[in-house]
C-alpha cells in the first residue's frame, strides 16, 4: 500500500539540526543539492584518514547503535575490521518494523544520499566492498529514492570501481524485505538475504565473525550510520560533546498518540520526556507513555523527568528502544492495547524456539480471558502472564521473544492495569 504522502518533521528546517538538517529543505533526488550542503565531505575526511582512524573517531566519538540495542559501533566495525577471513559485508538495517518506529524512513525519503555516504565510510573502514541495504518491503518511497540515488551515485563515481578516485571499490545493493518483523533481527535479515527462512541464528558467533554467507559482517540501523556522517565533520570531540558522557550525540525520536504534532523529533540525548513531549504538545490527561515501542514499556503520565539517554531509561527501570515516544491518555483503553500488542507478538514470532512460539499464544490467550471479563483480572491470569512472560524472557533465542511481555509486564507494575 502507498503510505501517506509525507512523514511528519515537525521541526524541518530549524536551525542547529544535524540529523534532519536536509529534511524538508533539499530536493532528495538530487545529488547536487546534497553536494552542496556539505555531502561528501565526510568521505573525504574518512579517505583522508584511513580506515584505522576513521574507526577510531567512531570509537572516541562514543556512538552507540540506535537500532535498540545501543551496542558500541565502533568495537563493532573494529570487531569486523580484524577478522581475517573475506570478504566482509556491510548490513544495513533499514527492516525498520518496530510498532511506533519511523524514523529511518524519514531520513531515507528525505535524505538518501546521507546514508549511502555512510555506507561507503563504513565499507571502507570495516574493509567490505560490499553493502546490502535490507529496505522494509512497505517502504515504497524509500526505495525509489534510494534506488535512483543508488544510481547517481554510481554515475558520478561515488560508488564502482573507484569510489572518489581513492582507489576503494564499493557498491550498494537493495534487498527488500516483504513484511516479517523478525527479518528486522539480524541474524534472521542475513538468512532472508541468503534466500532461506527469516530465523534467527543462535549467538554466538556474532555476525562481526560468521554473519552473511558466514562471512564478516556489519549490521549497523539507518540512524547509527547516519551519525557517522556528522562525527567525520565535526570530528569526535565535538561530537562527543553533544548529549550526555554515556549517550553522546543527538537522537531521534518517534513521537505519536495523543499529542498535538505527532512527528520526528531531533534532540540531543539528556533531554526529559517532558521537554519532548512539550515540544510535541502534550495532551491534558497524559496517563502514560510507551517507550522504545511494542518491545519496549509503560512509564506513567508524572513521570516526565526521565532523562532520555540509554543510561537514564535504564535507570528508570525502562528503555529507550530505538526512539519511540507513544502518548496514551484517559481515552485511550489500555487492556486493548495490550492485547493488541500481544497479537502482534503471536504474529510475528517465527515459531522457531518454543518459549516464544507457545508463550506469545498463551500470553494473548490470558489477555483474552480478561478482557472478556470487562478488563477485570483474576489473580490466576496475572500470575500465568508472569509465569509465560519469564519464561519467554529467560529462554526465547531472540529479541522478539524475550521483549514479547515487557509492555504487558509495565503496564502491570507501573501503571497498575488490571489492578
Ligand atoms: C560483537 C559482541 N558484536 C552484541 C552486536 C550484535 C548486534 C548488536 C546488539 O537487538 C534490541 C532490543 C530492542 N561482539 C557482541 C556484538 N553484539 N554483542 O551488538 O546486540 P543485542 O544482542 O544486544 O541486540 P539485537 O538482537 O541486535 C535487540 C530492539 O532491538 N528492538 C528493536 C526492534 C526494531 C527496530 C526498528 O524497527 N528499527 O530497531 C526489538 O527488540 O530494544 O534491545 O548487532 O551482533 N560480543
Ligand atoms: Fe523465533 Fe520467537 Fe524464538 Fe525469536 S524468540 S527465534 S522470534 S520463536
Amino acid at each position: 500500500p502507498e503510505p501517506p504522502a509525507a512523514m511528519a518533521v515537525p521541526q524541518a528546517g530549524q536551525k542547529g539540526l544535524i540529523l534532519l538538517k536536509r529534511i524538508g529543505r533539499i530536493d532528495p533526488h538530487s545529488l547536487d543539492d546534497y553536494r552542496a550542503t556539505g555531502g561528501y565531505e565526510a568521505l573525504r575526511r574518512a579517505f583522508h584518514l584511513g580506515p584505522a582512524e576513521v574507526i577510531r573517531e567512531v570509537t572516541d566519538a562514543g556512538l552507540l547503535g540506535r537500532g535498540g540495542a545501543a551496542f558500541p559501533t565502533g568495537r563493532k566495525w573494529q570487531a569486523t575490521a580484524s577478522q581475517p577471513d573475506h570478504p566482509h559485508y556491510l548490513v544495513c538495517n533499514a527492516d525498520e518494523s518496530e510498532p511506533g518506529t519511523f524514523k529511518d524512513r524519514v531520513l531515507m525519503e528525505g535524505d538518501p544520499y546521507a546514508l549511502i555516504e555512510a555506507m561507503t565510510i563504513a565499507g571502507y573502514a570495516t574493509g567490505a566492498h560490499l553493502g546490502y541495504l535490507y529496505l522494509r518491503g512497505e517502504y515504497p518511497r524509500a526505495l525509489e529514492r534510494l534506488t535512483h540515488a543508488l544510481a547517481q551515485a554510481r554515475a558520478r563515481g561515488l560508488l564502482g570501481g573507484n569510489v572518489l578516485g581513492q582507489g576503494y571499490a564499493f557498491d550498494i545493493e537493495i534487498r527488500r524485505g516483504a513484511g516479517a518483523y523478525i527479518c528486522g533481527e539480524e541474524t534472521a535479515l542475513f538468512n532472508s538475504i541468503e534466500g532461506y527462512r527469516g530465523e534467527p541464528r543462535s549467538k554466538p558467533p556474532f555476525p562481526v565473525e560468521k554473519g552473511l554467507f558466514g562471512k564478516p559482517t556489519t549490521a549497523n540501523n539507518v540512524e547509527t550510520l547516519v551519525n557517522v556522517l556528522p562525527i567525520l565533520t565535526m570530528g569526535a570531540q565535538a561530537y562527543a560533546a553533544i548529549g550526555t558522557p554515556a549517550s553522546t550525540g543527538p537522537k531521534l525520536f518517534c513521537v505519536s498518540g495523543k499529542v498535538e504534532r505527532p512527528g520526528i523529533y531531533e534532540l540531543p540525548f539528556g533531554a526529559t520526556l517532558g521537554d519532548l513531549l512539550e515540544l510535541a504538545g502534550k495532551p491534558d490527561q497524559l496517563r502514560a507513555v510507551l517507550l522504545g515501542g511494542a518491545a519496549g514499556g509503560f512509564v506513567r503520565g508524572d513521570e516526565l523527568d526521565i532523562p532520555l539517554t540509554f543510561e537514564g531509561t535504564r535507570a528508570a527501570g525502562t528503555t529507550l528502544g530505538s526512539g519511540v515516544v507513544l502518548a496514551l491518555d484517559d481515552t485511550v483503553p489500555l487492556p486493548r492495547l495490550l492485547l493488541r500488542i500481544a497479537e502482534f507478538f503471536r504474529d510475528e514470532s517465527c515459531g522457531q524456539c518454543v518459549p516464544c512460539r507457545v508463550g506469545t499464544v498463551r500470553q494473548e490467550e490470558a489477555l483474552h480471558r480478561i478482557a472478556e471479563r470487562t478488563g477485570a483480572a483474576a489473580a490466576d491470569d496475572i500470575a500465568l502472564l508472569r509465569d509465560v512472560g519469564r519464561a519467554m524472557k529467560d529462554a526465547s533465542i531472540c529479541g522478539l521473544g524475550q521483549t514479547a511481555w515487557n509492555a504487558v509486564e509495565s503496564a502491570i507494575d507501573r501503571l497498575g492495569t488490571y489492578a
